[in-house]
């Protein structure tokens, strides 16, 4: 018999490996669903772990049906801001402005002209990305806070030769700072002990010119934090200051692979002439 989810809607377990407590979660289903039907469900209120067990049971009106597990493993995180979800990034609520989430073809903002950038940084118009609006009614100095979801810092991959025994971050985003009246854009590490501590460790104030630039951080987080990216307005309204393709990857920075592929480039360009006149050279004379 087809089991019927009209009346209940199935139960999702997860657990946070290495933790031995289940949270429970019941998902709310519509209406009946049909065989085939893909349903999606977004957990928010994970911390980041390694992974996660988790665990889907369907509820029916004859009872719980057979359980299914999965585990979920990840190690990076990655925020295109591409849906409106924003990876569970947050506006903060005690600065005096929100980021916007707006793709180049700004259907249905408003818009400053000549500020902003006219795609988000994977070239596409389509694109999402976040920004700060500066025109009226912002003043100079306001803040506008967006801050990442919480991330669990992992305690096994320090090596015992590190002299601190908290682990390396690569913290990487894309910033677009274009327009006479840029003002700052600064990245705060939060840490979230027993008070909350925010940290500078990323500012850059004024215009950086009409393109995406990469930033790389390398953040030591000593317990459970947050990174908090803060635009602040400039002198005027032509400033507004767009963010994407957010990452957070264990580890120290490496060197962009767009630095190598130049490197490697360089190299046989430099070799060339080198290898032309031997060629030359042995055809002529031996
Ligand atoms: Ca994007
Ligand atoms: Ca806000």
């Amino acid at each position: 018999s087809n089991p019927d989810f009209s009346k209940n809607a199935p139960g999702l377990y997860f657990v946070q490996m290495d933790q031995t407590r289940w949270w429970e979660q019941e998902i709310p289903i519509g209406g009946p669903i049909q065989k085939g039907q893909l349903l999606t469900y977004n957990l928010t209120e994970l911390i980041k772990p390694e992974s996660y067990l988790v665990r889907l049971t369907p509820i029916t009106r004859y009872g719980e049906g057979d359980a299914s597990e999965r585990t979920i493993t990840y190690r990076e995180f990655h925020c295109s801001f591409e849906e409106e979800a924003l990876c569970s990034f947050s506006q903060d609520k005690s600065d005096e402005f929100d980021w916007i989430r707006q793709s180049g073809t700004k259907e249905g903002t408003t818009y400053t002209p000549n500020t902003g950038p006219s795609s988000d940084h994977t070239g596409s118009s389509q694109g999402f990305y976040m920004f700060i609006e500066t025109s009226r009614p912002r003043l100079e100095g306001d803040k506008a806070r967006l801050m990442s979801p919480t991330f669990n810092i992992n305690t096994k991959s320090v090596s015992s030769s590190s002299a601190s025994n908290n682990p390396t971050y690569c913290f990487t985003f894309y910033y677009h700072m274009f327009g006479k009246h840029i003002g700052a854009l600064n990245i705060f590490l939060r840490l979230k002990g027993q008070m909350l501590t925010d940290t500078l460790i990323w500012s850059l104030t004024g215009n950086q010119g009409n393109y995406w630039q990469q930033a790389r951080v390398n953040i030591h987080p000593t317990t459970t934090f947050q990174v908090v990216m803060e635009g602040v307005r400039g002198s005027g309204i032509e400033g507004n200051i767009a963010i994407d393709d957010v990452t957070i990857e264990e580890g120290e920075c490496k060197d962009s692979p767009m630095g190598n592929q130049y490197a490697i480039l360089y190299f046989f360009l430099f070799l060339f002439p080198f290898i032309f006149l031997f060629c030359f050279y042995f055809l002529l004379f031996m």
